[in-house]
Formats: structure tokens, C-alpha cells, sequence
């Protein structure tokens, strides 16, 4: 039934997270857990890098096929790695396009070694590419591979999806060459976004620095170029999420958080260690929180998730050690021998035993400094008992904000903000959290991964796109 007759359907991104023979999921991230349902659905292929790093690059590509999902990916050599994957990736786009201009660097190297890998990614794909396929391309890490194939002869409809936000025109115009970058997007016949939010500012980029012209039917005209670009917002796969929620092990690790709550009020954070994502800034919150109201110590604790992530950036392992100091002066600061505030922890959980730490906690706390849409704040409100849900508190600065309208909102910068809202979420009562929940939980059940692609994909065909929302 989800099966629309479309062409074969090629999604290229970074890292490939097709399911493995042992059943183990790819790589982590909300964009492993977005796509992989998506090309069961469609004949095709994903493309990627294999995580893999050698001392020459060959162009060998690795097919598996598993659970109707093939996948081919390419080995990368090391520099490759340093300067396109830690590099221009992570070390200068993810911060830019966070607003975190303070911790981009621009280094020529990571820009050549962007465009070697870009050309490296095409060269190897482009044999692959049926002349009627639909390809689609993914996030930051490839911007300017559409334009690379165009050069190999592709004539295919192409388009391409932004994980992140995309940042203001005038944080964008300190990154050296932010023209050629933008203007590789136009080979691309669509473009899309999470959200209203970073559409606009990717209009007012081409406008004010490309002399170009939006149309108010998302069509973009630079030069000779026509391209459509819209708001997609994504959304989680909620039929899998509700499955995984209601299975034996997401029961067990309910009954195992809960039996330790002890009666305290739950918190739960779940995040990529990552800057953009206000860890710092919600230890702090909460640490006002519990200064604000004494008699709230030793109620109620703070569950924080954290598994690291892109360990070889020093940024990242920066934020590490912060989040590491912070959250054990808090500790020692205001724990009883038989309390402590925050539990912290390092590791990763499978979905079912998320499902059930979510859904056994009073609150979750969501509150990135920036974040292209935010897939955890929608897991939660997915797994809540709809008796008795919990609150969901979440940041302004989030794409699903926008969407997600019926939660607390707050500034994730302020400490009074977060204190007021988890004071306000534990003394909510029960009929307003239902009300609350319940809205939350149609955008979320309505607008899941089934519905962002089909939008993408029919925008990509050049279908009506009646559906195609600017979130917000
Ligand atoms: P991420 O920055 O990775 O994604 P997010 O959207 O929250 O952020 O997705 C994270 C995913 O990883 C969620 O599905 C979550 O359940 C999972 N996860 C996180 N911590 C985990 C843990 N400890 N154990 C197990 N699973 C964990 C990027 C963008 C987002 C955008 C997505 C999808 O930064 O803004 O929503 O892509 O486009």
C-alpha cells in the first residue's frame, strides 16, 4: 500500500545504516533511524561511506543486500576522512550551520578534501545510476555532489534534504567560498528543509548574495536556474516506535527505572554528546531548579542519556570533560546518601529500551541550542501512556518547535526558564497534560516518516505536492 510506482529510488549520505545480517542497526543518529524503513519501500539502492578508512583509496564498492535494503558503500582513505568527514563536515559546517560561528574553523585543506571526496562519492555512483532513477541526496557532508554528477552527464531528477538548519545569510558569509557552495545546490531540482525556519533563511541567502528571486510556490530562480525548495519536516516512524513501546523489553526497562525511581520523579535527556544539543545549559537549568526549590531535593532526578559522538573532534571531547566535571560538582553539591540529582550516562540504548525509559518518565527535557528538527522530542511524546502522560519540555530553538506547538516551550540559555518549566510540568495537572499530549501525539502520529518522504519523493517526481507544509 505504501508502495507509490515510482522509479528505482538511489539515497546517497554519509555513512549507510542499512540493517546488518545480525540485525544490528547502522550507524547511530536520527538520520540512520529516519531512512532506514524508506528504502524497504522503494526498489534501490543506499550509497555511502562504509565507516571504513584505507591507506589509498581504490573505489571498490561493497553491495550487501538485507531485509530488501541494498546497500553499496565505499572504503575511504584516511586523510579523506580527516579533512571531509572530521573536517569540513563536523569542524566547520555542523558549527556554522548550529550558529556556533565561535567553534568553526576554516582551513583550506577540509574544503579540497570536501570537494576530492564529493568527486570521489560521484565517481564511483555514477555507473551505478539508471537514466529514469530518482536520486536523493543527504545532508551537509555531500552539498556539492548534485552538481558533480550533473558534470559526469546525469540528467536525472536529483534532490536533495538538509538534516541541519541552515544558518542566517550573514553567519553563513564569514565561511570562505560560501557562494560556490550555495550555488552547487541549483544543480539540484529540489531542495528541502525541516522547517519554514531555515527555508526562509536559504531564500534570503540567494536573494541578498545571489541576486535571486523566490516565489511564494517555493520556486527559486538564480540565473537560468529554476529549483523548488520547501519545508519537509520530518517525522519518526510512529507505527515502529508505538510497536517498540508496547514490547516485553521496553515493559522490563520501564519496570527497571522505575523500581529505582523509588517514587522520585524521572527527568530523561536522551542526546549525541554534542555541543548544539545544551547539555551544559540544561545541567544548569536543572541545577536552578533544585536551588529554586528545596523541597523538590531528593523528589525528583535528572536521567541524562549521552552516548559520545565523533570522539576524533576535539570540540567534542571538550564538551565532554565539561559535561563530566558539571554534572559531578552537581552531584556533590546537592546528593544525600541516598539521592543524587543527575544520573548520567555514556552509552547508547536499543529503541525498545528507550521507548520504555521515555515513557516511564514524568518529563523530558529537549533542549538543544540548535537543532535541524529533534527526533527525541518526538520518540517521547510517540511512547507516553495516553492515561497518564508525561510532559514534554522543549527548545524554542528546535524545528520541532514549529510543529510540536502543545509543549512547554523555553529558551534553552536560560536557567530561570528551565527551572520555571520543569516546576510547572511537575505540578501540571492530569487533564492538561492528556490535552497537551494529545496534540502532540496527532502531529506526531500524522506527520511521521512515512509522510516526509512521500512529500519529498512526489516533490522529487514533480508531482502535486498539496501536502508539502512550511511547518510553522
Ligand atoms: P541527531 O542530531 O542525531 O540528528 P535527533 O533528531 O534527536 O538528533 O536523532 C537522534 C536519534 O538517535 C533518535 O532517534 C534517538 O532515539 C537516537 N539516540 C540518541 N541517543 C541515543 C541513545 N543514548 N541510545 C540510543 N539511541 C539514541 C540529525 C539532526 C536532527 C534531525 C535528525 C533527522 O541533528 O535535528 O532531527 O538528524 O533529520
Amino acid at each position: 500500500m505504501d508502495r507509490d510506482p515510482v522509479s528505482r529510488l538511489i539515497v546517497i549520505s554519509n555513512r549507510v545504516a542499512a540493517p546488518k545480517p545480525d540485525g544490528e542497526g547502522g550507524a547511530q543518529g536520527g538520520l540512520a533511524v529516519a531512512l532506514s524503513a524508506a528504502l524497504r519501500e522503494y526498489r534501490g539502492l543506499w550509497f555511502g561511506w562504509s565507516g571504513n578508512r584505507i591507506d589509498e583509496f581504490t573505489g571498490k564498492i561493497d553491495f550487501q543486500r538485507h531485509d530488501g535494503v541494498t546497500s553499496a558503500t565505499i572504503d575511504l582513505e584516511e586523510q579523506d576522512v580527516e579533512e571531509y568527514y572530521n573536517g569540513y563536515a563536523n569542524r566547520t559546517l555542523w558549527p556554522l550551520f548550529h550558529y556556533r560561528i565561535d567553534l568553526a574553523e576554516y582551513v583550506r585543506s577540509f574544503g579540497a578534501g570536501y570537494e576530492r571526496v564529493n568527486e570521489r562519492f560521484a565517481d564511483t555512483v555514477t555507473p551505478l545510476i539508471d537514466p529514469d532513477d530518482l536520486v536523493w541526496i543527504h545532508d551537509y557532508h555531500l552539498i556539492p555532489l548534485g552538481a558533480q554528477l550533473r558534470q559526469r552527464g546525469l540528467r536525472n531528477r536529483m534532490g536533495f534534504f538538509l538534516h541541519i538548519p541552515w544558518p542566517p545569510a550573514r553567519l553563513l558569509t564569514s565561511l570562505p567560498a560560501h557562494e560556490h557552495l550555495v550555488l552547487s545546490l541549483l544543480a539540484y531540482d529540489v531542495i528541502g528543509f525541516h522547517t519554514k525556519e531555515w527555508l526562509e533563511s536559504f531564500q534570503n541567502y540567494v536573494e541578498r548574495e545571489l541576486g535571486g528571486h523566490c516565489e511564494p510556490d517555493g520556486t527559486i530562480h538564480v540565473g537560468e536556474r529554476s529549483v523548488h525548495a520547501a519545508a519537509y519536516p520530518i517525522g519518526i516512524d510512529y507505527k515502529e516506535f508505538r510497536e517498540a513501546a508496547e514490547s516485553e523489553a521496553a515493559q522490563e526497562a520501564f519496570e527497571r527505572l522505575r523500581k529505582s525511581a523509588d517514587g522520585r520523579g524521572t527527568i530523561i535527556g536522551v542526546d549525541r554528546l554534542d555541543y548544539s544539543k545544551g547539555l551544559e545549559e540544561r545541567f544548569l537549568g536543572y541545577r536552578r531548579f533544585l536551588e529554586d526549590h528545596e523541597d523538590w531535593q531528593g523528589e525528583v532526578f535528572l536521567l541524562q542519556i549521552a552516548p559520545p559522538s565523533r570522539g576524533e573532534v576535539h570540540t567534542y571531547e571538550k564538551i565532554r570533560e565539561s559535561l563530566d566535571e558539571l554534572s559531578g560538582r552537581i552531584n556533590g553539591e546537592f546528593a544525600a546518601v541516598d539521592w543524587v540529582p543527575i544520573r548520567y550516562v555514556n552509552q547508547g540504548y536499543g529503541r525498545e529500551d528507550l521507548a520504555g525509559f521515555y515513557r516511564a518518565s514524568q518529563i523530558a527535557l529537549v533542549t538543544p541550542l540548535r537543532d535541524g528538527m529533534n527526533l527525541v522530542a518526538k520518540e517521547y511524546v510517540a511512547a507516553q501512556d495516553p492515561e497518564d502522560p508525561g510532559v514534554l519540555i522543549l527548545s524554542r530553538f528546535a524545528g520541532a518547535a514549529l510543529q510540536l506547538t502543545d509543549a512547554l516551550l523555553v529558551n534553552p540559555y536560560s536557567k530561570e526558564e528551565i527551572s520555571d518549566a520543569i516546576k510547572q510540568a511537575l505540578d501540571m495537572p492530569r487533564e492538561e497534560r492528556i490535552r497537551r499530549w494529545r496534540s502532540m501525539n496527532e502531529v506526531v502520529k500524522q506527520e511521521d516518516v512515512v509522510w516526509w518522504r512521500r512529500n519529498f519523493v512526489a516533490a522529487l517526481q514533480g508531482e502535486a505536492t498539496q501536502d508539502e507544509r512550511a511547518a510553522g
